[in-house]
């Protein structure tokens, strides 16, 4: 199985339910190594970066909304099929589509406010992690 990163963000409304240990407890579970971590409010600017693929959606405006709208936890996984895993311990975009016990069903009320992002695909996952971590602040372990 091959040794990968993926970015995780905990957005805005898992923040505001206080359940970041929890939401970091189910990684540790699955084997994840959290290998760098931090709390940040992003700027407008951060946001629609991000989230640049989806410019031209009509939900890019209250999606950037909503991921300004208040702290978030950012960190870089680690462990076997990375990216993968953390889409499957996340769940469905939409969590009344994402499967029982699951991090978005558990936590998320609307595809709006839906408590976690992870990177999609190796390409996604080192242009996030270089968005928002230097490589000094990437930890071996
Ligand atoms: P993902 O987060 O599961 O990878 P993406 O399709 O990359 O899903 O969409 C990014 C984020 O944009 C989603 O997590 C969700 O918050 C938001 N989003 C996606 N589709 C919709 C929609 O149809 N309405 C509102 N927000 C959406």
């Amino acid at each position: 199985m091959a040794n990968e990163r993926t970015l995780s963000i905990i957005k805005p409304d898992a923040v505001a339910k206080n359940v970041i240990g929890e939401i970091e407890s189910r990684f540790e579970k699955a084997g994840l190594k959290i290998v760098a971590a931090k709390m940040l409010q992003l700027s407008q600017a951060q946001a629609e970066g991000f989230y640049a693929e989806h410019k031209e959606r009509s939900f890019f405006g209250d999606l950037v909304g909503f991921m300004t709208s208040g702290p978030v936890v950012v960190q870089v996984l680690e462990g076997d099929n990375a990216i993968a895993a953390n889409r499957d311990l996340m769940g469905a975009t939409n969590p009344k589509e994402a499967e029982a016990g699951t991090i978005r069903a558990d936590f998320a009320q609307s595809i709006d406010a839906n408590a976690v992002h992870g990177s999609d695909s190796p390409e996604s996952a080192e242009r996030e992690i270089a968005y928002f971590f230097g490589n000094e602040e990437i930890c071996a372990r």
